[in-house]
């Protein structure tokens, strides 16, 4: 199976990506995760990118926050899939973050999930390899099925309560 690359673009953005490394441990997917910023250390980030399909990996994640143009600088060195996730900072809530990851000019796409939506992440990412992988999706689908009886059973809960 084809590894994701998770990179973040400081330490402090771990506990949102967290819960991405969380999720591809739960779906047993390989990755590996990596601290490279934009703009602090660029060659890094430029070399991870531009080595990464040939290194065996299938899709990369890159969360960054503020100025955030990590997941951009990564498409522009890679035609593998980048999924962006802007990471929420304390003076603009995140929005900064948003922009900066969403708005990427035509031919250098970002995949871009919601402030802090590192699960998302993860679950494209997992989707990007199920297009080759059967029993991948497979456990995509018991995933979702497994979600859905979750709220079939608390609708159940919620209308016994309240539905005369
Ligand atoms: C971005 O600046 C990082 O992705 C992080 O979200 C933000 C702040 O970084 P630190 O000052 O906490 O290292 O590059």
């Amino acid at each position: 199976m084809k590894k994701i690359g998770i990179i973040m673009g400081s330490d402090s953005d771990l506990p949102v990506v967290q819960k991405a490394i969380d999720m591809l441990n739960e779906f047993e997917v390989p990755f590996e995760v990596h601290v490279y910023s934009a703009h602090r250390t660029p060659v890094e980030a430029k070399t991870f990118a531009e080595s990464a399909r040939e290194n065996g990996f299938g899709a990369i994640i890159a969360a960054a926050g503020m100025a955030a143009h990590l997941a951009g600088a990564m498409a522009a060195n890679t035609t593998l899939p980048v999924i962006g996730i802007p990471v929420k900072s304390k003076n603009l809530d995140g929005m900064d973050a948003l922009l900066s990851t969403v708005q990427m000019p035509t031919g250098m796409p970002v995949a871009t999930v919601a402030i802090d939506g590192a699960g998302n992440a993860a679950l494209l990412a997992i989707q990007i390899l199920a297009v080759e992988d059967a029993s991948l999706a497979q456990k995509l689908d018991a995933q979702r099925a497994a979600g859905a009886a979750k709220v079939l059973a608390k609708n159940a809960e919620i209308s016994a309560k309240y539905n005369r």
